[in-house]
């Protein structure tokens, strides 16, 4: 059970995975606690409202979903018995540092500017080869990342520049691979949708959907026998969890209690199918079903996955096992840069996409920075100028770099095959 105390304090989230209820806590409903089934709203006595005091307020509850349970007898006593548990762990929630906040929105800051710039080039006819936009999803690879050492292993998917930039790869380097070039981290011979770098622990973006989840649990299961405390993540999208190995890679991580931190980006589309045409139920219900550690964050709020990345990494390093993230976000890109020159029309509305910018994770937190005081415009100019300046010569690197050398093919991939 975790318990997120949103910035500002004013509200709070609270994740039962036992009960698999998701509810939302907020002072203004202080006094009774409202309990939403699929068929009704209950209403409870103020008696029944748990005393979880923080900075002298009382909290209420909203239930905002609940998945099975229709009883409301046995949540408010369930709930009761976890009073003292609820207090505590509120009070020790961890919060990044400043200088933690300012090299996130660094790290978010570069991954859009890049990013951006890919875009215009593929526009412009540029580049060789697709490119699956990260725009809108900054906050869950970088607040994932912040945990991890060059040791700990991250797989990604064919949208993988962010992970890859968040764990610290070099983008000279990415820059050139998604070009084509000699220089690329994988000698131009990957692209965009294979970026990778062991020796920082990136060990791969995949254009075979799920295919992360079973590379992952090998990572979890060296870094096991390793026994250095390391971890590994698994970055996938609400796709790919309908691939069977999905299952498969949470039965062995959970057997044999391997360090390994299943991430889900939900960002609601498959492709140009939306979610809920594809996918049945809650993806996290599956997790869950393994009795593992569940969370559900906003995917936006680098804080909120900072957050729960802390716990359980925790967990991980402290021998606990798997544990299970959703970060809830969206691509404000299509899936694929491409996409306008083969779809028929639209699959999605303006006012969808509109509504997403407005929860842009980068300006959010930038205007979080700036309305507590912990940056100044100048201090957020001087991080955004060293980006544009990174940027700039990562693309002077990638746009001059010699083409790659085709005949590594024979080295590389198809070594004894030559013709
Ligand atoms: C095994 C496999 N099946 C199908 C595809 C085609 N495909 C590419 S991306 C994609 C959708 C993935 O959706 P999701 O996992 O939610 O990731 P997102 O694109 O939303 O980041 C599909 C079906 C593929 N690349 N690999
Ligand atoms: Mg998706």
């Amino acid at each position: 059970m975790y318990w997120d105390i949103c910035r500002g304090q004013s509200q709070i989230k609270i994740y039962f995975t036992a009960m698999k209820i998701r509810m939302n806590m907020q002072n203004k409903m202080a006094g009774y606690l409202t309990y939403q089934t699929p068929n009704r709203t209950v209403r409870c006595e103020r008696k029944y409202v748990p005393p979880v005091i923080d900075g002298g307020w009382f909290f209420g509850l909203v239930v905002e979903s609940v998945a099975a349970d229709d009883k409301a007898e046995r949540f408010i006593y369930w709930f009761a018995d976890y009073r003292e548990e609820v207090v505590t762990t509120v009070s020790k929630q961890a919060s990044p540092d400043r200088e933690q906040l300012l090299e996130m929105y660094e790290r978010m800051f570069l991954i859009r500017s890049v990013e951006k710039q890919l875009s215009a080039d593929f526009h412009a006819g540029n580049l060789p080869g697709a490119v699956h936009l990260y725009i809108g999803q900054e906050a869950v690879a970088t607040g994932v990342c912040a945990h991890l050492s060059d040791d700990d292993k991250i797989s990604s998917t064919h949208r993988g520049h962010g992970h890859f930039l968040a764990k610290g790869g070099d983008p000279k380097s990415m820059m050139a691979e998604v070009y084509g070039k000699k220089s690329g981290i994988c000698k131009g011979m990957g692209g965009s949708m294979h970026v990778a770098d062991f020796s920082r622990g990136i060990i791969g973006a995949n254009g075979i959907v799920g295919a992360g989840f079973a590379i992952t649990t090998g990572a979890g299961w060296a870094a096991k026998l390793d026994g250095d405390n390391k971890v590994a993540v698994c970055f996938f999208g609400d796709g790919a969890a309908n691939q069977g190995v999905f299952m498969e890679s949470l039965n062995v991580s959970t057997l044999w209690n391997l360090p390994v931190i299943f991430v889900c980006e939900h960002n609601t589309f498959s492709e140009f199918s939306p979610s809920d045409t594809v996918t049945a139920g809650q993806i996290s219900d599956r997790a869950s079903a393994f009795g593992i550690p569940v969370e559900v964050v906003d995917g936006n709020d680098v804080v909120a996955v900072w957050r729960a990345t802390k716990r359980a990494v925790e967990h991980a390093r402290n021998g606990g096992g798997p544990s299970y993230i959703e970060a809830k976000t969206y691509r404000i890109h299509g899936h694929l840069e491409a996409e306008i020159h083969f779809l028929g029309g639209p699959y999605r509305s303006e006012e969808e996409i509109e509504s997403w910018r407005k929860k842009c994770p980068i300006t959010r937190l930038r205007n979080d920075l700036l309305s507590s005081d912990t940056a100044s415009e100048a201090e957020i100019g001087d991080i955004e100028a060293r980006v544009q300046k990174q940027l700039d010569e990562a693309l002077k690197f990638a746009r001059e770099g010699e083409p790659a050398d085709e005949n590594l093919v024979f080295d590389l991939m198809f070594v004894g095959q030559q013709p």
